[in-house]
């Protein structure tokens, strides 16, 4: 018998640090930011961490400066890094070091400018979904604040800077197109109710995965991003979007600190359709981003339970 508890001690020994480790009872800290499947899946994953006994604590950061929280450890992950968006900050401070990428979503993504798919079913703008068709069509895209020439509605300038105001330049459409940035994501979802209802065209920008996804929504064609092309990367700025991943990135301790929570986060990976429920549960049914995480976890067990399971 003490033959056998020795052996089964020298066992236990020889497992890996990482199998034995508890996570430390210290909170993970989770941003939440300003759309709506970002902080709804904030909660979930929240949701998921504390059914694995861990605590977690939410702060609201800025999109951009969030990638720096990470790498000097005031936040813990990003599980919503848009490469179009944020691609650039995130690999910024992975270079400076403190930010390790965690993964990637099944989701592929697009952020871009474009029309509910009724414009284009109507034909308001002939030639749309390719760019140079707005050319011929400023007037369909005018609003009373926007001087006669034809808006893009952005979204909030934290989100990309100058990016289309140097693109609209940049394809020699300054004469006819005036970029405004909505004050949040509410503004672009209020405008394209608004001009539903109205019948006017309208030019926004929008992302999938997202709600609008399920209700039509056309991206514009511009000319194919390529590396280097945006006059951030030293281009000219006239290209589009890239077609890109969706990655989660967190501190470089949280592996060592929290060992289960961060397998796990490691594995977490969401869908369109996932995504798109996300958004929905709040953009389309209204619900407070927290009762849409317990909703979506209560309806999806089969989704995220494996991501807590040792061994798969
Ligand atoms: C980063 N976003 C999804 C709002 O384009």
């Amino acid at each position: 018998m003490k033959k056998l508890i020795s052996i089964l001690f020298a066992g236990l020994l020889a497992l890996p640090a990482s199998v034995m480790a508890e996570d430390s009872s210290k909170p993970i800290v989770i941003p939440t930011h300003n759309w709506s499947s970002q902080v709804v899946m904030a909660y979930v994953i929240g949701g998921i961490f504390e059914s694995m006994g861990n605590n977690v604590e939410y702060v609201p950061a800025d999109s951009q400066a969030v990638y720096e929280a990470i790498r000097n450890g005031d936040v813990t992950i990003s599980h919503e890094v848009w490469q179009s968006s944020f691609g650039k900050s995130f690999y910024n401070a992975m270079a400076k070091g403190g930010v390790i990428d965690a993964g990637t979503h099944a989701a592929m993504t697009l952020e871009e400018m474009g029309v509910p798919t009724w414009v284009i079913e109507k034909d308001l703008c002939p030639g749309l979904p390719n760019w140079e068709a707005l050319k011929n069509c400023k007037e369909v895209f005018a609003t009373p604040d926007s001087g006669g020439k034809g808006r893009w509605l952005e979204g909030p300038q934290s989100w990309h800077g100058d990016l289309m105001p140097v693109r609209v330049e940049a394809l020699g459409l300054g004469d006819d197109y005036v970029v405004k940035f909505a004050g949040g994501a509410d503004a672009l979802w209020a405008d394209l109710a608004a001009a539903k209802k109205e019948g006017r065209g309208t030019i926004i920008f929008n992302w999938t995965p997202n709600f609008t996804d399920a209700e039509g929504f056309t991206f514009i064609d511009f000319p194919e991003y390529t590396d280097g092309c945006r006059k951030a990367d030293g281009g000219d700025g006239s290209c589009g979007s890239p077609k890109g991943w969706l990655k989660k990135a967190a501190n470089y301790k949280f592996p060592k600190t929290h060992p289960a929570a961060y397998t796990a986060f490691s594995r977490m990976s969401f869908t369109t359709q996932d995504i798109g429920q996300m958004a929905a549960l709040v953009d389309i049914d209204k619900m407070s981003h927290e009762d849409a995480a317990k909703s979506w976890l209560a309806d999806h067990e089969d989704v995220w339970k494996p991501f807590t399971e040792a061994g798969m």
